[in-house]
């Protein structure tokens, strides 16, 4: 029987049968697609130090306690309601939000969740053998709260579905259980959630770059006419912007290290040889997971894009910020490729939305380096990284067919091939990356060699406090 001490919840599951049928019949798949998907090798012996949510005030979702990962409460959460709230953009601009699905936007709005909700399941299957190679028991601990949290949004998600698409919501929420990232035959929606996560610079950068792609757009969906997606996107950014600071800080104690190590070595870029990770090999990585991440924003030019935003479904991240909410007469200019030739071009700024989306984020991502290019100011080091230029290993979108090099610069198909390793990690760097990372640290307060310490430790606790035991 579920009940609010197993589901934590805010929805008043205990009074609507409806909804707890669907979801006790939807539990026990989960928590077998958690067993078989979830974290490999530390499901039955670890408890881990996470915080769960149980209830939506400040306090309530940060509640920390020793848990074993089966056994985590997944709880619903909507944020509080806004009294009187309207619609924020798009045609219907002004009008009261929506309680329930327009009929004639059934199908938008579950495609827009149904998108959402296969991110969340996708990236724990993509994570689920990192533990094996953990830099120690922190990090170990981070890894599994972010994928409980991503096993939450996946609750969020399957709340929508099963409240309000009826039978065809149903259904959709048993195939979020059964496409399987990197699957040949059954693979998960987006691309960049099929590409494997095996070593912790790319679970880092991956927590950086495309957890920022899912704050960019539940931004952007916390803005829709639905109030409930409106609501439980909100809730799911607390969450998010932990993700993030995983990447964000992971990374930084990450090049902390390597400039350690570089005045170690002479001020040598070679800390290969010391065991560290060196300034070009985390540049690939950079232009890996951004690229890919700025194709989960769609096509630049999206008729999609502009259909959701009419219709007042998905909006763009902080709308309050813009002057004009209806963007009926705007237009936006961008680069696109014609005929080969690089070409500006001029589009009705709602069919442009998710390249409007994709400034946002590429903003947001900018700021998060020039904060770890201020590690090296700090070491008196005059390297810098870089985001590659937006039109750099594009597979969606106008610039897919295409060939740059992180300047933007075009390239033939010819130099591409030649060249590409270069700026993208290669199979030499991968095994460099698995052989420091082969040796799992489970001593609580040591650190691999390849990263510093953190500044602090969990809620309060000492960096060496035990946040993952095995004790019974
Ligand atoms: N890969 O008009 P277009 C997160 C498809 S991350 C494969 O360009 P549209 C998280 C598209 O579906 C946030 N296919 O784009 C992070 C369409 O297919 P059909 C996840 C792609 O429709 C870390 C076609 O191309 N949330 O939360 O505007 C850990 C042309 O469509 C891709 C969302 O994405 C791609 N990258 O789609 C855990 C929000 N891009 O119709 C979690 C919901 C496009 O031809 N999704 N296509 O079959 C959306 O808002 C939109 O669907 C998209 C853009 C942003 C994906």
């Amino acid at each position: 029987m579920i009940s609010a001490d197993k589901i934590p919840n805010n929805v008043d599951l205990h009074l609507n049968k409806r909804l707890q049928r669907a979801l006790e019949h939807w539990q026990p798949a989960y928590i077998q697609w958690w067993r078989d998907m979830g974290p490999q090798g530390f499901q039955e012996y670890h408890q881990v130090y996470v915080r769960t949510a149980v209830s939506v005030d400040p306090s309530g979702w940060a509640h920390f306690e020793y848990v074993r990962l089966p056994e985590y409460r997944w709880g619903i959460f909507l944020a509080d309601p806004v009294v009187n709230r309207t619609i924020g953009f798009g045609d219907f601009f002004g009008q009261p939000v929506w309680q329930e699905v327009p009929g004639e936007f059934r199908n938008q709005l579950r495609r827009l969740i149904v998108t959402q909700g296969d991110t969340e399941p996708a990236s724990v299957e993509q994570q689920r053998w990192l533990g094996h190679r953990c830099p120690s028991i922190y990090d170990l601990r981070n890894l599994f709260q972010v994928n409980v949290e991503e096993g939450r949004h996946l609750w969020a998600m399957v709340y929508l579905l099963h409240s309000y698409f009826g039978r065809d919501g149903r259904d959709e929420a048993e195939e979020l259980l059964a496409r399987q990232s990197g699957n040949r035959d059954k693979p998960r929606i987006l691309d960049a959630f099929n590409e494997p996560i095996d070593t912790w610079l790319d679970f880092f950068m991956f927590t950086m770059f495309t957890d920022r792609d899912g704050k960019s757009q539940l931004l952007s969906l916390s803005e829709s006419s639905l109030d409930p997606l409106s609501r439980t996107t909100r809730f799911m950014l607390t969450e998010e912007a932990h993700h993030m600071f995983v990447g964000e800080t992971g990374i930084g104690r990450i090049i902390e290290r390597t400039c350690e190590l570089m005045k170690e070595a002479g001020f040598s870029e070679d800390v290969r040889r010391i065991g560290g990770i060196d300034l070009p090999t985390i540049q690939k990585h950079i232009n890996l997971w951004f690229s890919l991440s700025l194709d989960l924003h769609g096509n630049e030019i999206s008729t999609n894009a502009a259909a959701y935003f009419a219709n007042g479904l998905k909006g763009r991240a902080e709308e309050v910020k813009w002057d004009d909410h209806r963007v009926v007469e705007s237009i936006y200019k961008l680069e696109t490729v014609r005929d080969g030739e690089l070409k500006a071009v001029e589009v009705p700024m709602r069919n442009a939305m998710n390249e409007v989306l994709r400034d946002w984020y590429v903003g947001d991502c900018q700021a998060g380096v020039d904060r770890w290019n201020k590690i090296f100011e700090r070491h008196g080091l005059s390297d810098r990284l870089r985001l590659p230029d937006r039109k750099f290993n594009r597979g969606i979108g106008q610039f897919a067919g295409a060939r740059f090099d992180p300047f933007g610069r075009a390239l033939s198909d010819e130099e591409w091939a030649r060249r590409k390793h270069e700026w993208l990690p290669n199979a030499a760097d991968k095994a460099f990356l698995l052989s420091i990372m082969n040796t799992p640290i489970y001593e609580p307060g040591r650190f691999a060699n390849y990263i510093a310490p953190p500044a602090r430790g969990v809620k309060g606790r000492p960096i060496n406090f035990e946040y993952v035991r095995t004790e019974v």
